[in-house]
């Protein structure tokens, strides 16, 4: 049922977690991409990386997946007052010629609903959808360092 609506649909959606890059590449470079150790039972966990836009053109990063997670969402870590609390966007927007950081205590990639633990030392897929076209990243399981979503 899947595969099959993978083909059908073909690389519009990113719904697959298929790790072989597929025509309609992006122009984005996603490097250092990392994931936050999950132990078992842990519902959710998250991701990080680097976005380089090397082009002259604003490119939107608009969706997300990973055959390890249900679902991906996008959120900005904010400090209201004393509080830290995590705030979802609709997107990311990477300027011409520029980058945007995906790390700890800012804007991160937020893996709901985990199908398995993720150790320190595995390796996930995740698999980046823009504006422009697809990137398939692979990302290190790291250990937890400090609790920062
Ligand atoms: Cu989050």
């Amino acid at each position: 049922m899947r595969s099959a609506l993978s083909v059908a649909i073909g690389a519009a959606l990113a719904a697959s977690a298929c790790s072989v890059p597929r025509s309609g590449s992006s122009a984005v470079i996603v490097s250092d991409a990392w994931v936050r150790e999950a132990a078992p039972g842990q519902p959710s966990t998250a991701a990080y990386a680097t976005l380089t836009n090397p082009t002259d053109a604003a490119i939107t990063l608009a969706a997300a997946s990973a055959a390890v997670a249900q679902t991906l969402e996008f959120h900005e870590t904010q400090m209201d007052a004393a509080t830290m609390r995590m705030v979802a966007v609709r997107s990311v927007v990477v300027p011409p010629r520029g980058r945007v950081d995906l790390q700890p205590g800012g804007l991160h990639l937020m893996l709901l609903g985990l199908t398995k633990p993720c150790p320190p030392g595995d390796r996930l897929t995740i698999e980046f959808r823009f504006s422009d076209g697809l990137v398939v990243a692979s990302a290190e399981v790291r250990r937890r360092l400090e609790s920062t979503p």
